[in-house]
């Protein structure tokens, strides 16, 4: 039967290390900065601690226990027909402080197992190199991405993956959501992409650029290291894709919006392209910054540039060029410009659906990169919900959200042309949310017994949308 999407298309989830292994502490691990980021709710920032401090709650020391349930997790997701997975490997598991010179063998030894029991089952391992979880001691010690020394010793940590899983993991990524940190209005982004609090530079802006530098000359040295380690990996980055629509036909909106995509773009353009696009070089200029950017970083990101673009995409945004609203609590890597757009529906956390949006950004990277590879890395909604009487959450608002998103996504191939590598919806099983640090937005197909107030067995059901994506998967996505 011939299909819409290409045969050996990548179906699969998306999770990531910090939000389902728990386990903060064991097997060597070290305390990452997202182990000192306190429980938030909607309307309720996460607040970065000192240190781990009691009387505190932080719900990514627990997750969802994956740690130690990953055998039956995966059995789940096999079970699903899932083609890939994608997660990440903790930074913290493999050099506890981010300094050492050896690894932690028995960090190391935990992937190895996991992935093993990914390729019994026919899964390739989709794996992020860094997601929200470096090793606080970077952070502590050198300042985090402000300095260039983490440059290298990414890189180290990075070789050492490339080499231990050389024969297991093909499909690599550098940095998760490397552009969310653009909003320097937020703590949090900045925290977790690169150990900054920006509001607390004295430019948070030009400390932005420069830690976001010295990220991509990292991105790009892993690349360059990862193909002579093995030719065959692909090595992707990997963006927030937030599509920014000008809220109106009026010319200020338009301008605005297309400044605002830069978000994204910035980001894209510097790691596909390889070099720094003209309107930030002028950006650069009129701040009069200079910024630390030597020939050699220059040669390193001409020389690394990345095989596929991946993202995550779950809403797009509207932007007035009058509008000016306090986003310093937003969780949803917000501008002061963005308003609501009253086309669209939004979930309980206010982020709209917007399922032709997709349609969209793969279009307008289709084109600005030139029909490079593309890889939907994380897609979903967060619900609330429980389990009913018949143990298990009739979900069908997921299914109707990815039936839709599918659909664009189908047509974006058939009719627009695009290169399409995959598809792995976000929290494929039920973890802790990133945004908010809450269980109760939940993502999965796989419901997980585990409430907010840490009450729970941690048991695992299965909701509708299991069985439905199930077939949505051995129908390459014919029969939605
Ligand atoms: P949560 C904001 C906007 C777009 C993507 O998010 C985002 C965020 C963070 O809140 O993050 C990605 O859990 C991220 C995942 C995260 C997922 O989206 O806040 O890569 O780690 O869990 C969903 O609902």
């Amino acid at each position: 039967m011939s299909t819409t999407l290409p045969e050996g298309f990548l179906w699969g989830g998306a999770v990531s290390a910090c939000q389902l292994e728990g386990a903060w502490q064991e097997g060597g691990k070290g305390p990452s900065v997202t182990d000192v980021l306190t429980a938030g709710a909607h309307g309720v920032a996460r607040r970065i601690t000192e240190g781990v401090e009691p009387g505190e709650s932080y719900p990514n020391h627990d997750g969802i226990d994956f740690y130690h349930t990953y055998r039956d997790d995966i059995e789940l997701f096999a079970q699903m027909g899932f083609k890939c997975f994608r997660t990440s490997i903790a930074w913290t598991r493999i050099f506890p402080e981010g300094d050492e010179d050896e690894p932690n063998e028995e960090g190391l030894a935990y992937y190895d197992d996991m992935f093993d029991a990914l390729l019994e089952h026919g899964i390739e391992p989709v794996i992020t190199l860094s997601h929200f979880e470096m090793p606080l001691g970077l952070v502590r010690k050198y300042g985090g991405w402000s300095n260039r020394v983490l440059i290298d010793l990414f890189v180290r940590y990075v070789k050492v993956c490339f080499e231990r899983y050389r024969d297991k993991v093909t499909y690599w990524m550098t940095f998760n959501e490397i552009n969310n940190q653009f909003h320097t209005d937020t703590d949090l982004f900045g925290w977790v992409n690169s150990g900054l609090v920006f509001s607390q530079e004295d430019d948070p802006e030009r400390a932005m650029y420069q830690a976001a530098h010295y990220e991509f000359v990292a991105s790009a040295k892993a690349v360059t290291l990862g193909h002579q380690i093995n030719p065959n990996f692909k090595i992707g980055c990997m963006v927030a894709a937030l599509p920014v629509y000008p809220y109106s036909c009026n010319p200020d909106d338009v301008l605005v919006a297309a400044d605002l995509f830069h978000q994204v773009y910035f980001f894209s353009d510097v790691m596909i392209r390889g070099n720094y696009p003209a309107y930030a070089l002028k950006l650069f200029e009129r701040r009069e910054w200079d910024l630390d950017i030597t020939q050699e970083d220059l040669d390193a990101l001409a020389q690394g540039t990345c095989d596929y673009l991946g993202y995550s995409y779950y809403m797009t945004k509207a932007a007035k060029s009058d509008a000016n609203n306090d986003v310093t609590d937003a969780t949803d890597a917000s501008a002061p410009q963005m308003v609501p757009n009253p086309f669209l529906k939004q979930t309980g956390w206010a982020w709209s659906i917007d399922p032709k949006g997709l349609r969209y950004i793969l279009k307008c990277f289709d084109e600005r990169y030139n029909g490079i590879p593309q890889f939907i890395v994380e897609n979903g909604v967060g619900l609330y919900e429980d389990l009913d009487e018949n143990q298990t959450v009739e979900d069908d608002e997921r299914i109707a959200y990815f039936r839709e998103h599918i659909t664009q996504m189908k047509r974006a191939v058939a009719e627009d042309g695009v290169t399409l590598m995959g598809y792995t919806p976000w929290g494929c099983i039920d973890l802790v949310s990133f945004g908010t640090g809450e269980l109760r937005k939940r993502y999965g197909f796989i419901y997980v017994d585990k409430n907010d107030d840490g009450s729970g067995t941690g048991r695992r059901f299965r909701k509708k949308s299991f069985g439905w994506y199930q077939h949505v998967i051995k129908t390459n996505g014919e029969e939605l």
